[in-house]
């Protein structure tokens, strides 16, 4: 299988920033420099020199150089790349270039909300369905949900939320991060000297149905899903009482596609577990001091469950969820939940300055070790950085050295994702080994691009600036496929993802994702029987295809968005300054 791939220069398919760096790649047999020239959009040549030859690029396998056009600033529409004959996707370079992919990678999330009617005058015609799983019949739930047998003998109502990816699910560990993600997206621009104060995420700004309420909209829908999260918990009274269950999903796996309000499977609560309960604990404190200001009740609803689940943790420190507990819906297992510890923990103290909190941050060894921002980037598994980076940067009683050891490593491992980086050369801050391409790993690059701009945003240093927006080329189609992984973003970009809803390649009549939904992206491991008998043997940056069938390539899932997003307001807001 050879895939069709394109001109061989390959460029960010949508654009540049003036004030940023501009890098493209070129594959070729050529070991000697190469000239090239970039091209307005009337082909008039506006800028030109010469290759530097990078030799065979680890993750492609392919002979390929760089090209250099950062001292090129003007803006403008069309532009083309040209080397060794060969001429790139046309690109524009233009201060706006992000700005509209933060709303973008945000609607998603109101296009995967469970349990509310999605308003096609909002996101568009194609998206409007009835509301899912509300118990309206073939629905069985998500109202008055029983446990898999064996596990509790009440029903919950868990109505709301968003659904997980192209399945129906809903899990609370990787709604955890996901809300997280998009309260930071708000949070950063407390602190953060290049948002603008905020304006880009302004009530009014996103597309969705409380738009207008006086509460930043990236807030209201974060709270959609904490709603969902907080009635994920067990009650008083029950056993493991204040713990969260681990998930809500189907008994059995639902062919594709299937609309959620078609959707005939029994739902069912599984049993709770540690990691859920420190993922409620976390996101619930820190939704507790984002909301104050615009609802003290519920703000004080959601800190008084996250003080509960977090004693109900340390009371039950190592439930784990069951490996193999995988049909009907996806396992999200992790048999070390020390990190959701030590980010629940720092959430807690951020919003309570409470020094028993804070003693177990100091205790946790999360605290002070590198591993915390490893090569390969933080994840639903691996949220310590979370953690680390909350309390870098939000305002606390922290002692100043204390608060300065914190912010040096966010740099030191920032300087390690630009070292990273500098040896790749598509550009990504990712390293090239097979090791790290796996399930979803585009979002642990955008992870490692979070980390670079905090940097920036601590720091000031232009350096950190430059690795994110330089980093974001390789989402939009500087890559060995010459593929932009974001939905409606690029000349040639996904749009076949793995999903019930948006299921345009079995079903023509339904729609393609909407436009800013990211893939899951190459995956090595090739863990999807589709993926399996098409690209065996592919080198790590080949092993993708936008088939609806390959869900362990090409999914949609919300954590991998709130990557998205949480970086397109970051770059949103570079073009501002
Ligand atoms: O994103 C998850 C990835 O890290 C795991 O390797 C993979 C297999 O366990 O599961 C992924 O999550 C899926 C979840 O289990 C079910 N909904 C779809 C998610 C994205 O593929």
């Amino acid at each position: 299988y050879v895939p069709e791939t394109g001109p061989r220069v390959r460029v960010n398919q949508v654009g540049y920033l003036p004030s940023g760096p501009k890098g493209a790649t070129l594959v070729t047999t050529a070991t000697e420099a190469l000239p090239w020239q970039l091209k307005d959009s009337a082909g008039t040549v506006v800028a030109s020199g010469q290759t530097t030859p990078r030799g065979t690029d680890q993750a492609s396998a392919q002979n390929v150089h760089t090209v250099d056009f950062g001292s090129f600033t003007t803006a403008g529409t069309g532009y083309t790349l040209t080397a060794d004959g060969e001429t790139s996707h046309p690109f524009d370079i233009s201060s706006d270039v992000f700005k509209q992919l933060r709303s973008d990678s945000l609607q998603f999330f109101y296009a995967q909300r469970s349990g509310i009617e999605i308003d096609g005058g909002l996101i568009g015609a194609e998206y409007a369905r009835p509301a899912g799983h509300l118990g309206v019949a073939p629905n069985k739930g998500d109202t008055d949900v029983p446990c898999q047998a064996g596990v509790c003998d009440y029903r919950l109502d868990v109505r709301g939320g968003w659904y997980d990816a192209g399945d129906h699910g809903k899990y609370v560990v990787n709604g955890g991060i996901a809300t997280a993600q998009l309260l930071s997206t708000f949070e950063r621009t407390k602190t953060a000297p290049s948002a603008g104060g905020g304006a880009g995420l302004a009530d009014g700004t996103l597309r969705v149905p409380e738009r207008g309420n006086g509460v930043p909209d990236v807030l209201d829908e974060a709270r959609w899903e904490l709603e969902f999260l907080l009635r994920m918990q067990v009650p008083a009274g029950e056993p493991l009482a204040g713990m969260a269950h681990h998930k809500m999903h189907d008994a059995n796996w639902t062919g594709i596609p299937m609309a959620p309000q078609d959707d005939p499977q029994q739902r069912e609560l599984h049993a709770p577990s540690t990691a859920a309960t420190l993922n409620l604990a976390a996101t619930a404190a820190q939704g507790a001091r984002l909301f104050a200001p615009y609802d003290a009740a519920f703000a004080d609803r959601a800190l008084a469950a996250a003080k509960t689940a977090y004693a109900a943790a340390e009371a039950n420190p190592a439930v784990y969820a069951d490996p193999q507990d995988g049909n009907g819906g996806g396992t999200y297992s992790d048999g070390d939940v020390t990190d959701e510890f030590y980010w629940a923990a720092a959430e807690l103290y951020l919003t309570t300055g409470e020094a028993g909190y804070l003693a177990d941050v100091t205790a946790s060894p999360h605290h002070t070790s590198d591993e915390v921002f490893g090569l390969t980037g933080f994840g639903w598994g691996s949220t310590a950085a979370l953690g680390r980076l909350d309390l870098a940067t939000v305002p606390s009683g922290l002692p100043a050295a204390e608060r300065d050891r914190l912010r040096a490593s966010v740099l030191a491992a920032a300087d390690a994702y630009l070292a990273t980086q500098a040896g790749q050369a598509y550009g990504l801050p990712m390293p090239g080994h097979r090791g790290a391409y796996f399930w979803g790993a585009n979002s642990n690059i955008l992870n490692n691009m979070v980390v670079l701009a905090t940097a920036y945003d601590l720091s000031g240093a232009a350096k950190y600036r430059d690795g994110t927006i330089q980093g974001i080329d390789y989402v939009l189609g500087r890559n060995a496929l010459n593929q932009s992984y974001v939905t409606g973003w690029g000349e040639k970009a996904s749009q076949n993802q793995h999903s019930r809803i948006f299921a345009n390649q079995a079903d023509a009549a339904l729609p393609h994702p909407p436009a800013g939904s990211i893939a899951g992206g190459a995956n090595a491991s090739l863990d999807d029987p589709y993926a399996k008998q098409l690209l065996d043997g592919c080198a790590p940056m080949f092993c993708y295809v936008d088939h609806i069938e390959s869900y362990a390539t090409n999914e949609v899932a919300i954590n991998w968005n709130s990557a998205l997003a949480w970086v397109a307001s970051f770059l949103a807001d570079q073009g501002a300054a």
